[in-house]
């Protein structure tokens, strides 16, 4: 395929996921620990880098995951599968984020998985992000245009989404599947409404606020959670936030 139709920036974004995952595992995995595992598709190269560490260096690792998808990459890669019931307390969970911004909070949940992503984040004693150069901004909403996910039970989507534009502005708007068949189901069986805010907030007092609307699960605002973002740049390198 000639160079004029390779999407660039996709092939250096796929490769800056790589070296985000490669580089935060190296840095922060030891032997006899337990990893939470995040969910989307830059922590696939994070486990596999994982999975060839504990192969090359005969490292005693349990995986516990914060999503299907992620137990099933756990389960693919012959890691050995955990959860909290066993290991409540976690050495470090290693997980993706839609966006970043000066402060590290973290927008999570694109991928519908922020429930469990936010709970495992919670037990561990450093939360680790990785992410491509596209997710690095100042202000949330710089680059991510599809809002913050809210994680709400199926009967009170309604009453949420006018809630949060009633109180904060934007439009949350109900995620309905690819197919449009009908809403997305989350993992945990609830629905997930994506709310398009209009502008920078004080994202701690934001994120405390919607937690206490009735019918709300969680959301997809980290506020001060991450200890250290990796982010794969477009010239190969790895910036350290
Ligand atoms: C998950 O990974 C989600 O919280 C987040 O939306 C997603 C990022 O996906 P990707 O790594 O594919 O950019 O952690």
């Amino acid at each position: 395929m000639s160079l004029a139709h390779t999407p660039v920036q996709g092939v250096m974004a796929e490769e800056a996921k790589k070296l985000a995952g490669y580089a935060a595992v190296d840095n922060h995995v030891q032997n006899n620990q337990v990893v939470g595992v995040g969910s989307g598709s830059t922590i696939v190269y994070a486990v596999d880098r994982l999975a060839e560490r504990v192969r090359q260096e005969k490292l005693n690792i349990v995986c516990v995951p914060t999503s299907f998808q992620a137990r099933q990459l756990i389960l693919q890669h012959g890691l050995t599968l955990s959860d909290l019931d066993r290991h409540p307390e976690l050495d470090v969970a290693i997980d993706g984020a839609d966006e970043v911004d000066a402060a590290l909070t973290l927008i999570k949940g694109g991928g519908g998985c922020l429930t469990q992503e936010k709970i495992v984040a919670g037990c561990a004693k450093h939360f680790i992000v990785i992410a491509d150069f596209r997710k690095d901004s100042s202000v949330l909403g710089q680059q991510w245009k599809k809002g913050v996910p809210i994680e709400v039970i199926p009967m009170a989507y309604v009453p949420v989404s006018r809630t949060i534009a009633k109180r904060f502005g934007g439009e949350a708007v109900l995620r309905m599947a690819v197919s449009k068949a009908g809403p997305v189901v989350t993992d945990n069986s609830n629905f997930i409404l994506d709310w398009k805010f209009e502008h920078a907030q004080n994202w701690k007092e934001v994120n405390t606020a919607i937690k206490m609307i009735p019918g709300v699960v969680e959301t997809g605002l980290f506020v001060g959670m991450a200890e250290r973002v990796y982010f794969g740049m477009e010239d190969g390198s790895v910036r350290v936030r």
